[in-house]
Parts: C-alpha cells; structure tokens; sequence
C-alpha cells in the first residue's frame, strides 16, 4: 500500500464517482500522480447547476476532458473518465464491468445546503441524486465487485451540534442499567445534510446484510485551492465557488476580503464547525484506500482537522487582509438559515491521525497564500453572487430561477 504523503499505489484502481468536482478533481490528480490507477465518473451536473444559476467558479476550469488530457500529456498517466449519472443503473453498471474497481471514492453527490432549500424540486432532486445514486453504488459493489472497498463522503452536518462531545460515529450508551455502543444521534440542518445521514443509514444496513466494506467519512468544511498536482498546469486547475448556494464559508471570507465586500456573517456569528485544507482531504482519502475497511466492516472517520466560529475565520481573515493592506469590514447579515448560532461544540477527529494524517493547519501562512491566489483571479468575481441566495424559511413549491 501507499503512504499517505509518498507513492505506492501500486496499480489500486479507484473509480472516484464525482472526479470532476472541487475534492473530486484534486483527489484524482493526487491519486493518479502516486501510481493508482483512476477512473473518474461524473455527470458534469456540477457545472450544469452553475449555467442554470447564473453562477461561476472564481478559476477558470477547463472541460473534464482537457483536464484529463493535458494531465495524461504532463504526467504521462491516463486517468480514465466516463460521464454519466450514477442514477442511471445501465450507466454505473457498465461503468463497473469496464474499470473492475478495487475501491470506490464516492464524491458524487449535489452537495450545497442552500442548493437543496431553494425550492421542492431542488430538495427532491437533491434527496433522489444523493440517496439513490448511492445506493446503485452498494448494489453495484454487491452484484458486480463485492471485495470493493466503499469510501463514501459524509459529513460533520449529520451530527448538528448537539450540546455533548461528538464522536466518530458511535456513542455508547448506558440506558436503564444496560449498556450499547450505537450510531450516534444524526440532525442535519438542511435537506442535503439529511441526504448524507439517510445514505450513512443505508450503508450501514448493506455492511451488514451483504458483508459490504465500507468507510463513512463524516467531513467538515473543506477550504483551500492549491494541491501540487492542480497547479502543474493552468489546464488542471481545480474550481472555486465563493457565490452564495456552493461557495462555503472560509473560501468565500477570503474572496470577499480580496473584493473589497464585506464579511458575510450569518446571524450572531458562533456557528462552530469543523474545517479541512483541500491538501488534507486528499490525503484522508489516500489514507482510507491504503487502510480500507474489512468486509462488514461500517467504519466512520470524522474529517477534519480544526474547528473554528464564523466569527473566529472573519477575525483571521480581517487580520491577514490588513496585513495585504485590504479594509477587511464583517457585516453581521439576518442569517437565512435555521440553526444554532450560539451552541457547544467538541467534535473527535483523532482516527485518521492515528493512520498517519499529519494536518495542514489554517496558519496565517495559508490565509495570507489563498488570499494572494485569489487576489489574481479577483477580475473574475462578479459582486452580485456574494449575496447570501437562500432563506431556509421561505423554501417554496414553485421553481425558482434565482433571477437577480
Ligand atoms: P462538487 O459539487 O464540486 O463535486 C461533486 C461532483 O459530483 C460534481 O462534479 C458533480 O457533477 C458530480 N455528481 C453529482 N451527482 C452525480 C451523479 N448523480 N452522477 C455522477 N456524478 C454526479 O462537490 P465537492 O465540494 O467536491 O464535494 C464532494 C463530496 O464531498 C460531496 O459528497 C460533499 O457532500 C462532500 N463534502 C464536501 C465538503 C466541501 O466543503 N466541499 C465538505 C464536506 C463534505
Ligand atoms: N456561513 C456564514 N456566512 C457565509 C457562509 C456560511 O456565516 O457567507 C455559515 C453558515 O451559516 C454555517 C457555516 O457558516 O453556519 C458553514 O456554512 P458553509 O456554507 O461553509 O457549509 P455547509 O453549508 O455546512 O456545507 C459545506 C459543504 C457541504 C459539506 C459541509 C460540511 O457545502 O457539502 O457537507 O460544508 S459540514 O458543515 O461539516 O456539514
């Protein structure tokens, strides 16, 4: 097997379902560059939900096919790629038989809160992609390769932010004299954090009914550009969403720092999370694959590294913002969601680190490099996509255009 930092995959064929995505992308690259071998599967719906929103990515990102092109001319390694919607049984299954996946990374899935609170059909869009897609991937581990190893992408979300320390995945429970170690209490805040917590369900239920092996990781919000490999050329560039549905936290603080807008804080501001460098989450997946599960094994990681208020990354952002001569403001915005703005929050995050993570921290040097990256792009912002887009209340029935 690999290390997590070295070579050594060893010819391990990875089908990464979602490689044309912001982790995807960088997961396939790093994979590829460390002698696995590589099949993306995406149906570029990614990109198609930004031409339906009018919306962007602050880099400019060539087509899944240049990518993959001007890799295999860089590196002189082919990474296969196939489009097509894992919703689509006749897809994923011929998918399967072609590329015989000894894992599959499962990034394949609508993931902005927002997105999924625009209106009903974008919340059953996101419930039917994510939930179903991922349980034709277990039906195609089952029927077509069943020593695959599932690495399926969760998130710190299902958890919410109960008032006791969150584990990885299990908690054990003393009730009424007895004694049980059970999945620990799931409360996602948004129809996509809730697809993820009814995916984790049906994962662990297929572990046991078919011997599956397979490895949840619960993963906070992810920051970053900037992996050795998406930086070799202009061509492999990975994208940036900072807009107000895809753009998270951290990564849209640092473009609206560059842009001269005002820190988007939501609400009061204590929302707590956990948050990941981009150059982690490629190595947590590296990790997952070089250690997998065991068959009937339902292993849960949390994925991250730190954990930081809203407030605490619009203080770090002003801070190195000054230090680039930028007046960084914040603006305390309505917040447009429901949740808890003022909570306890003690999440584990130890296990990837017992197999070798060693962790990208947001030192001042990172803040300072993302903003310097984004200050380059900075032409391409356009101002009228930093808006906070979704109301959690006022979710509707009609299709909404997002029309400015
Ligand atoms: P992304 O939207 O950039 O990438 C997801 C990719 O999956 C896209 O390229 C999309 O086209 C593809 N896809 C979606 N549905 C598909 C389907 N039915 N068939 C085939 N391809 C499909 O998202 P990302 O930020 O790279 O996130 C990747 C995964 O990691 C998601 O599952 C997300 O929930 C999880 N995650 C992301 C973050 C983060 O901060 N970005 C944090 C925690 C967890
Ligand atoms: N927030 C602000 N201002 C902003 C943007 C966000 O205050 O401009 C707040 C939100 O209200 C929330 C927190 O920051 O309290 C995190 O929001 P986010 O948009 O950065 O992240 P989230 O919606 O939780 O979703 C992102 C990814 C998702 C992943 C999740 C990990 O889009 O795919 O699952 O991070 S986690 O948060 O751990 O569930």
């Amino acid at each position: 097997p690999g290390t997590a930092n070295g070579g050594g995959g060893g010819g391990t064929r990875v089908m990464i379902i979602g490689g044309d995505g912001y982790c995807g992308w960088a997961t396939a690259l790093h994979l590829s560059a460390r002698g696995y071998n590589v099949s993306i599967v995406d149906n570029l719906c990614r990109r198609q939900f930004d031409l339906q929103l009018g919306l962007d990515t602050l880099t400019p990102i060539a087509s899944a096919h240049d990518r993959v092109r001007k890799w295999g001319e860089i590196s002189g390694k082919h990474i296969d790629l196939q489009i097509g919607d894992i919703c689509d049984w006749e897809f994923l299954s011929q998918a399967f038989t072609s590329f015989r996946p000894d894992v599959v990374v499962h990034f394949g899935e609508q993931r902005s809160a927002p997105y999924s609170m625009i209106d009903r059909q974008r919340a059953v869009f996101t419930q039917h992609n994510n939930v179903i897609g991922n349980i034709n991937v277990m039906f195609a581990i089952k029927e077509l390769a069943p020593e695959c190893h599932l690495v399926k992408l969760g998130t710190m979300g299902e958890y919410g932010t109960p008032n006791i320390d969150i584990e990885e995945g299990f908690i054990t429970i003393n009730h009424n004299g007895r004694t049980d170690t059970l999945p620990y209490p799931k409360q996602g805040n948004s129809f996509y954090h809730l697809s993820k917590i009814h995916d984790s369900h049906n994962i662990h239920f297929a572990t046991k009914a078919w011997k599956l092996a397979a490895t949840d990781l619960n993963q906070g919000v992810v920051y970053g550009v900037r992996t050795d490999e998406t930086v070799a050329d202009p061509a492999l560039i990975n994208r940036y969403d900072y807009d107000g549905i895809f753009g998270t936290a951290l990564n849209r603080f640092v473009v609206q720092a560059a842009v001269g807008h005002p820190l988007t804080v939501y609400g009061k501001g204590g929302q707590t999370r956990g948050f990941l460098d981009i150059r982690d989450t490629v190595r947590c997946i590296q990790i997952a694959i070089d250690n997998p599960a065991s068959r009937g094994e339902f292993r849960v990681f949390n994925q991250f590294t730190e954990q930081f208020s809203v407030n605490q990354l619009a203080e770090i952002v002003g801070r190195e913002g000054a230090k680039l001569g930028l007046e960084v403001t914040v603006q305390n915005v309505p917040n447009p969601r429901v949740e808890a703005e003022e909570h306890y929050y003690n999440a584990k995050c130890s296990k990837l680190q017992d197999l070798g993570l060693v962790p990208h921290l947001l030192g001042d040097s990172m803040v300072d490099s993302l903003l310097e990256f984004v200050i380059a792009y900075k032409d391409r912002c356009r101002m009228e996509l930093i808006k906070p887009a979704v109301d959690w209340r006022k979710a509707g029935v009609k299709v909404n255009t997002m029309a400015a």
